[in-house]
């Protein structure tokens, strides 16, 4: 046996307990918490699993979880192309050239718009209310979302009695779980039942569960949703509620679904499915079930870590944090949490097998939500899955690819009906049932570049896995997306440019003739389809022909003002200060203007991000913290931040954008988009990968001088663990996953090596291999 010196024995321990007790530490910290219960829905705690999601407000004698379940929307199955409205593109396209933009428009609105003109809503399905009688006075409450296990948690006393709630969406068992406990036995009392705001419903109480049936005002859908209580106290039915006594403990399975199959076909058969999911996980106990949602969700989750280093601010609730940040932004750990908060929604929202987030994610509360609470395309539904692939969570890309699979479909015949032209088209907004076609008002409903942007989702999802299956499954998609704008671009008799009208920069200035994000998106579509068609060795002859054609394409422009032009014409306002910075879709999420290869063109889109200003809604601000960080100015990254994490309902703060208590992003209101677009910009300001090198640490901003960050993916298929210190690269290990050539950069070095397959390597701060 080894003889280990007892001053070395003390050592490891200490060692040890160190390690054990930062990792505790750490976990610790990654939590929403407060110590008041949610009095607004923005106040409430979010769960989900993907397709079933819950609000929680943790009020101490009446909780109320507010669900939905993410299949419930108005409306019905429908086709709404306009039909025959091709034959107004040559009179709108005239007008537009003989510069009558408001005849243009009229004519569109007339001819050219959805049928119907709007699209519907998505819809709340109910809530759980629980009554705890005698709980009007309490001490010790605490109120928390723990992001290292997807557990929400309420605990208090009342008379020296300690109540505990624990709530959970499980992506594995399909349910909603509470557990209610007390630290006495039989000390649990409460009456549970289900309600909902629909007109139509109705609700049947059995001997321990409880059914609500919804109906959709205007629409075919309807829901049904079971709870069911498991005890050791006694269950009663009365009131149209379950009223539990004398428990020490009770554990709630709640599961919801609708007749939705596809966006074609309703006939499913909810009860059905409420009560298969209820019957496999009734007999499982609480501690079973949230073993398995942990482990489901900790794969995902426990991939990736970051840390900028805590001054303690991580103890305080969260929402005076958010207060605090306003005043002054030292608090690097709301920034970890905060890019931590925006994979834990991603997770919560989308799952293999679910639907992407709406522009509320998984969760709303209202009949008429903003927006419908629908999918925006012209920034917002991608701006949802900007952080997915290097936050190591592709998997929770792939709703999306199946939603670009249903309205490849849809969009094929709006293509035919509207373009009489081939491949698909998708302009700014879908609902659940793929509506494809221009929506709202000519004027900002006709934009063009919704399908090539959702198809650079394709592209980027490859470049950062290297799945050629995948890749080779979504060839034909992406392909189609091409052919339509090969079809559509029209040579512009003014400049003899092939251009894209009509369309409008999003959503500023109308009805025009070739916006310069257009041009942008469809060149990096075209080039993505040509190098997916060399990687896969196929269509050449297809591809030859979109190499002719970008030249052909109209450039991007510097203006008068020095700006990037954001029109075919120089006529951008330097005083516009709109939320939209579509002309930089090139810079981000684009690559194809960057330092490297086009600097006068990034001075100048840099000049019209000047012009825009640092305020904005939420998800401006987001993207604003792309944009600086693509500007390697991690500093002006972070000012953003700073507006973005302050809090939104503060009237004094007089501009929009901002936090809410839980964390939510605001438009305002709620809108999810700038969750995840600031999460990405976050991980942007320390990593980036689209110029065929990865780059450590571009724009660091000075706040954040110390940190880590592992488990953080790059394009190529490359994982990284690196930190920092002084503001300085103190080491960087990179795995291989693929086994490409990887070329990495820190400051003004640049080094090439090739990689093995699954192996590491390991440089230090000045990239010299350890
Ligand atoms: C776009 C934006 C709005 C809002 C809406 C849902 O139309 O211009 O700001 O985010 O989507």
């Amino acid at each position: 046996m080894i003889n280990i010196p007892k001053n070395v024995k003390l050592l490891i321990v200490g060692v040890c307990s160190y390690l054990f007790f930062n990792t505790a530490q750490a976990q610790k910290e990654l939590k929403l918490y407060y110590e008041s219960p949610a009095e607004k829905w923005t106040e409430a705690l979010p769960i989900g699993n993907g397709s079933l999601g819950a609000m929680i407000y943790g009020d101490v004698s009446q909780e109320h979880i507010q669900f939905n379940e993410e299949t419930l929307w108005a409306g019905k199955s429908h086709d709404y192309a306009h039909k025959g409205a091709y034959k107004y593109l040559g009179e709108i396209r005239q007008l537009l050239t003989d510069g009558k933009q408001k005849e243009a428009q009229d004519l569109g609105n007339k001819e050219f718009m959805s049928v119907p003109l709007k699209q519907i809503h998505y819809q709340p399905f109910g809530d759980v209310y629980i009554d705890f009688p005698g709980h009007e006075k309490y001490s010790e409450y605490a109120r928390e979302l723990d992001l290292n296990n997807a557990v929400s948690k309420v605990s208090y006393k009342v008379n020296d009695v300690i109540y505990k709630r624990e709530v959970l969406s499980s992506y594995p068992d399909q349910v909603i779980a509470i557990n209610l406990t007390a630290s006495e036995s039989k000390a649990l009392n409460f009456s549970i039942w289900l309600d909902a705001i629909h007109e139509e419903k109705q609700v049947t109480t059995s001997a321990n569960s409880q059914t609500l049936e919804v109906h959709v005002k205007d629409g075919v859908l309807r829901g049904v949703s079971t709870i069911k209580v498991k005890t050791d106290g006694k269950i009663e039915s009365k009131n149209g509620k379950l009223s539990i006594a004398n428990a020490s403990k009770a554990t709630i399975y709640l599961a919801a679904a609708t007749n939705y199959k596809n966006f074609k076909d309703v006939s499913g058969n909810p009860q059905e499915l409420v009560k298969e999911t209820l019957e496999k996980v009734e007999t499982k106990k609480y501690k079973k079930v949230k073993d398995t949602h942990i482990k489901d969700y900790q794969s995902l989750f426990n991939r990736f870590q970051i840390d900028f280093g805590d001054n303690g601010k991580s103890k305080e609730v969260t929402n005076k944090r958010i207060f605090d940040f306003w005043k002054n932004p030292s608090d690097p750990q709301l920034l970890s949490l905060y890019v931590q908060y925006g994979r834990y929604l991603m997770i919560a929202s989308s799952r293999p097998g679910t639907k992407p987030p709406t522009l509320q994610g998984l969760w709303n509360d209202k009949l008429r939500p903003p927006w419908f609470s629908s999918y925006t395309t012209n920034i917002n539904l991608e701006m949802n899955y900007w952080q997915v692939e290097i936050a190591n969570l592709s998997e929770c890309h792939e709703p999306l690819f199946d939603f670009i699979k249903d309205i490849s479909i849809t969009g094929k015949n709006v293509a035919k009906e509207h373009y009489d032209a081939n491949g698909w088209i998708v302009h700014h907004n879908v609902d659940i049932w793929r509506g494809a076609a221009p929506v709202n008002n000519a004027n900002h409903g006709l934009w063009l570049g919704g399908s090539g942007w959702l198809a650079s989702h394709i592209w980027e999802h490859y470049l950062f896995t290297q799945d050629e299956a995948f890749l080779r499954e979504y060839y034909p998609i992406l392909k189609h997306a091409a052919l339509f704008y090969k079809d559509f671009l029209y040579k512009d008799p003014k400049t003899g440019y092939l251009i894209s009208s009509p369309s409008n920069s999003p959503e500023i200035g109308g009805m025009v003739a070739g916006p310069t994000m257009d041009h942008q998106i469809i060149r990096a579509l075209f080039k993505s389809v040509i190098e997916a068609s060399t990687i896969l060795n196929t269509d050449e002859e297809f591809s030859k022909k979109l190499q002719v054609m970008i030249p052909k394409i109209a450039p991007n422009k510097i203006g008068k003002h020095g700006q990037l032009q954001e029109w075919l014409e120089d006529k951008d306002d330097p005083e516009s200060h709109h939320r939209h910075v579509s002309h930089l879709w090139a810079v981000y999420p684009g690559s194809e203007i960057n330092y490297e290869e086009t600097p006068e063109l990034m001075k100048a889109a840099k000049q019209s991000l000047e012009f825009r200003g640092d305020n904005g809604t939420g998800w401006s601000l987001a993207w604003k913290v792309n944009f600086w960080s693509r500007f390697k100015d991690g500093n002006r990254a972070y000012k953003l931040l700073g507006v973005l994490l302050s809090p939104a309902e503060i009237p004094e703060r007089k501009i929009s954008g901002g936090s809410y208590p839980n964390l939510f992003d605001a438009h305002p209101p709620f809108q999810i988009d700038g969750n995840f677009g600031a999460a990405a910009g976050i991980i942007e300001m320390l990593i980036q990968s689209h110029l065929g090198k990865i780059e450590l640490l571009p724009a660091l901003p000075d706040a954040l001088p110390k940190g880590a960050i592992s488990g953080v993916v790059a394009r190529g298929g490359f994982e990284l663990d690196f930190k920092w210190e002084n503001s300085l690269l103190q080491e960087v290990i990179i795995t291989s996953k693929k086994g490409s050539k990887c070329k990495l950069q820190y400051k003004n070095k640049l080094i090439e090596f090739d990689t093995k397959v699954g192996k590491k390597y390991t440089f230090d701060g000045m990239l010299n291999a350890k």
